[in-house]
């Protein structure tokens, strides 16, 4: 499919009846206002959507008060193909709608979504549900920023890197998930569940973006080993390279009030929840859109090593 990027590059675009498109930083992120989502929404409203959300990598909306999940996942509907809510944690309400709940784990850990697949999802669509009254904010970086700006020598080595991605990553090392005095029951059998069935993966450290033909790192916290180095380099590596995703440049953080939503684009981005409101109960609902198997710089898809994800989501 062909979108201009360009359309929306100016600090306040116009675009079609009523939207209108705020830059928030250079790299990554923008605010749409103007716009009531919904499953009836306008195609000339939807390809403004689209364009925004390709071009800033991550978009938010204020006041969608009016949305509930049936509302979210017809507006989703109308960017792409719904998932299932994840490949091993079942929807508890809903077979698209995943509830991303404190009580089951804060996701303060930089991470792609769902990379362990083969067919990473393409777009993420996360509504407020319930917000604590003091931080929760969560943090996006643009992994096409951290490929641009490496210097030639760092690309020379990413650009025929792959990376085994897992969900039985360590989660000890990687997520804030213990609750004072110990691992909380419900964060324990949330995560054996989230580990029930074993997914490996090996992408492309560089893959290119099915729409914009842009490059972007695909790295984050399921990423397990990089192919034919040891596990000392791997990390070094990883480090590295995470280190350039996570630059504060890179990044554009956004603080939730009631009737938000966020809609990223996952091939080009990665995000962290910022776990700073202590005990206090934080929801919001989560819609995945499908996406493509990722492609390297010369066209090789990523490769399945274990776990069989075609139940999860289309292809
Ligand atoms: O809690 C958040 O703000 C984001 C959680 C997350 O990682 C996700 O929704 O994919
Ligand atoms: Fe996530």
């Amino acid at each position: 499919m062909s979108v201009s990027v360009e359309s929306v590059g100016a600090d306040v675009a116009e675009a079609s009846v009523g939207a209108s498109v705020a830059r928030l930083g250079s790299a990554i992120g923008a605010r749409v206002d103007g716009v009531r989502l919904g499953g009836d929404l306008d195609p000339g409203t939807v390809a403004t959507i689209r364009a925004a959300l390709l071009a800033n990598k991550v978009i938010f909306f204020r006041g969608q008060q009016h949305l509930d999940d049936a509302g979210q996942l017809a507006f989703g509907e109308l960017l792409g193909t719904p998932t299932l809510a994840h490949p091993t944690v079942r929807g508890r309400d809903n077979v698209n709608v995943l509830p991303i709940d404190s009580d089951y784990g804060k996701a303060n850990s930089w991470h792609t979504d769902v990379t362990f697949v083969d067919r990473v999802p393409a777009i993420s669509i996360l509504r407020a549900v319930h917000l604590p009254p003091y931080g929760g904010d969560t943090t996006w970086a643009s992994t096409v920023a951290a490929y641009e700006t490496l210097p030639p020598s760092l690309k020379a080595l990413v650009d025929n890197l792959w990376a085994v991605h897992t969900n039985a990553y360590d989660y000890a090392a990687n997520i804030d998930e213990l609750r004072i005095g110990g691992v909380d029951v419900k964060t324990e059998e949330y995560r054996k569940e989230f580990v029930s069935d074993l997914y490996e993966t090996e992408h492309p450290v560089v893959r290119v973006h099915p729409e914009t033909g842009e490059r972007a790192l695909l790295l984050g916290h399921f990423v397990k080993r990089l192919v034919g180095l040891s596990s000392t380099e791997s990390q070094a590596v990883f480090q590295l390279l995470q280190q350039r995703v996570t630059r504060l440049e890179h990044t554009v953080r956004w603080h939730w009030q009631d009737g938000d939503v966020a809609i990223w684009d996952n091939r080009a981005t990665q995000h962290y929840a910022v776990a700073d409101y202590d005990d206090q109960p934080r929801r919001l609902h989560r819609i995945t859109l499908a996406g493509d198997v990722p492609v390297s710089i010369d066209g090789t898809p990523s490769v399945v090593r274990k776990g069989d994800a075609t139940h999860y989501s289309a292809l």
